[in-house]
């Protein structure tokens, strides 16, 4: 069927293919933001794995194309139909058999670092819905946490507002983490549902109001970074955002003892546009959530208000 120059260009066309897509897998990392956790990593290293098998798949056909079109194209004016080619029990199974294995490794490999990842995962929710256990659902809740974090903070969120709670009491609207140290995030909603999402953790995860979903995560890079609400979450949804510091376990114990020992109010940028007047002439009347002023920082009452 083939010639040995021809079996000799592809192997040597593969070959190149081989190469190029790893090249352009490596450059997928400078796609992202900054990795900042060590779950950022394992993200990323599955991402930059699709794109070279994506540049495999679009290079190997773009190149079949373009070869059929240079070297095999039909004479001028000829109208007949090409060489019949159907029934190839080979062919098919081949193709089959390959983007069906490609995609169940891909899946098998997803999933294992979503385990790994450790946030609330299938692990938790098949397990929740197992008959036969018959332990208490009070102790299940309790022996599913995650893997033993040595920091963790109470996330509180609601319509519009993020506020911390460190295991010294202290409260603020900053997230400050330790560097290489890992931390469980507990975060609870008060209201509707909101995300946690900071693009440099590569985490996101959603808040549902009456359940207490744990994230643990360990920061590797020292920086600011923003957390952004990843669910729409009504009218001052946009300003729902607040900076996330990443720093030395010195530094940190340091923020948290002088945070501890003054006591400010915080600003709600959500509170001070609702009482601006509004910027145009037509209102609309639509019914929005008054957004609430923020508790007295390092005060332990920013759970129940509304
Ligand atoms: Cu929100």
């Amino acid at each position: 069927m083939f010639s040995v120059f021809e079996y000799l260009l592809i192997a040597v066309y593969v070959a190149v293919l081989l190469v190029v897509s790893r090249w352009i897998g490596q450059q997928a990392f400078s796609w992202m933001p900054p990795q900042a956790t060590t779950e950022a990593q394992r993200v990323d290293d599955l991402f930059s794995f699709l794109v070279s098998i994506g540049a495999f798949i679009f290079l190997g056909l773009i190149g079949v194309m373009v070869y059929a079109i240079a070297f095999h194209r039909a004479p001028p004016e000829d109208y007949t139909e090409g060489h019949p080619s159907r029934g190839d029990a080979r062919l098919e199974i081949l193709w089959t058999a390959t983007p069906t294995l490609l995609v169940v490794w891909i899946a098998f490999q997803s999933f294992n670092i979503y385990q790994q990842l450790d946030i609330l995962g299938l692990k938790q929710i098949v397990h929740l819905h197992t008959p036969l256990e018959s332990a208490p659902a009070y102790a299940e809740t309790l022996s599913d946490r995650p893997k033993p974090a040595s920091e963790t903070i109470d996330v509180f969120v609601k319509q519009w507002d993020w506020s911390f709670r460190y295991p010294n009491n202290v409260t603020s609207n900053q997230l400050h983490l330790p560097i290489n140290r890992s931390t469980r995030l507990n975060l609870q909603a008060q209201d509707v549902i909101h995300g946690f999402y900071v693009p440099e953790f590569r985490l996101k995860q959603d808040i549902i109001p009456g359940r207490n979903i744990d994230i643990v995560l360990t920061p590797t890079r020292a920086g600011k970074y923003r957390l952004k609400d990843s669910q729409f979450s009504g009218t001052y949804f946009a300003l729902m955002e607040t900076d996330v510091y990443v720093e030395s376990l010195d530094q940190y114990n340091q923020w948290l003892t002088q945070t501890a020992n003054s006591e400010r109010t915080p600003v709600n940028q959500a509170v001070a546009e609702n009482i601006q007047p509004p910027k145009t002439l037509f209102n609309s009347g639509w019914y929005t959530v008054i957004p609430a002023q923020p508790g007295i920082a390092n005060k332990r009452k920013q759970n129940n208000d509304t």
